[in-house]
């Protein structure tokens, strides 16, 4: 989970090439940035038509360019003192499957002036994505192909379908095939360890899935600082996009994890390490 994430600064056009190699329509629908109705990339009754709709779902095999213009409104508030801003991405053709296909990714807008040659911010010296993300396999897109894959019963799983194709939330099928509490669709310690060195600046970009998202990511060891306010916890709620900035003093592998304690239990946990 995420996809390539997308960087640009204040002043920039982004255009993305857009290609459809699912089996299902897809769409870029982008957060935060300057879009017309052909680059918004979501289907609904918006009173538009022809181009204006082809952005909506691009099909099978087909290709799309979105193009989004990049204002100040998309930076970093003056009032946030911050160096860059945090965006996201996802496909909102069937928001509800396609999220949890995973189609969802982040997007980082530096101030203008504040962009590196790679346009990560300068002042900062490294940065971490990580999406609290809930996520629901039975609505995912590739619900039939997994259970054909990983269920060792497929014959014996019931999906009961809702009109408009998703699937309703079900527990015949058994443990295996209802919800995660991943981050970055990864649980249980399975992320790779996010290392960093003591006295860096370190810039946390926290993000939420579309489900019904509620959370508490909670680093050990180490504060951070979020709209002027030191913590170590963040509230987040669905498809939230919050920066929190570290400076890590506190040498160690340390825990992240959701403080929401069922999603704890059922996974929601990663390390970063401060190296001394
Ligand atoms: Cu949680």
């Amino acid at each position: 989970m995420l996809g390539p994430m997308i960087r640009a600064e204040v002043g920039d056009t982004i255009k993305i090439v857009f290609r459809n190699n699912a089996a299902f329509p897809a769409s870029m629908h982008p957060h935060g940035v300057f879009y017309e109705k052909s680059s918004e990339g979501a289907l609904y009754k918006d009173g538009t038509e022809g181009k204006d709709k082809e952005d909506d779902g691009v099909p099978t095999g087909g290709t799309y360019t979105y193009t989004w213009e990049v204002p100040k409104r998309a930076g970093p508030s003056a009032a946030s003192g911050l160096s860059s801003a945090f965006w996201m991405y996802h496909s909102h053709v069937n928001e509800r499957r396609d999220v949890n296909s995973e189609l969802m990714g982040a997007m980082i807008i530096t101030a203008w002036g504040m962009a590196r040659e790679d346009l990560s911010p300068k002042d900062v010296d490294r940065e971490f994505v990580v999406g609290f993300m809930t996520v629901l396999e039975t609505q995912s897109w590739y619900i039939d192909e997994n259970v054909q894959t990983y269920l060792t019963e497929p014959d014996k799983a019931r999906p009961n379908y809702l009109p408009g194709g998703t699937y309703q939330f079900f527990t015949p099928i058994g443990p295996d095939f209802v919800v995660r509490d991943t981050m970055n669709g990864l649980l249980f310690g399975n992320m790779p360890t996010m290392t960093m060195k003591m006295g860096e600046r370190v810039r946390w970009y926290v993000m939420a899935g579309t489900n019904f998202d509620l959370h508490a990511p909670h680093w050990h060891g180490n504060t951070v600082t979020t709209a002027g306010m030191n913590t170590d916890v963040l509230e987040i709620i669905t498809i939230g996009m919050q920066i929190a900035d570290m400076d890590a003093d506190n040498p160690g592998l340390w825990i992240f994890h959701c403080h929401v304690a069922g999603h704890m239990e059922q996974g929601m946990l990663a390390m970063y390490e401060v190296l001394p």
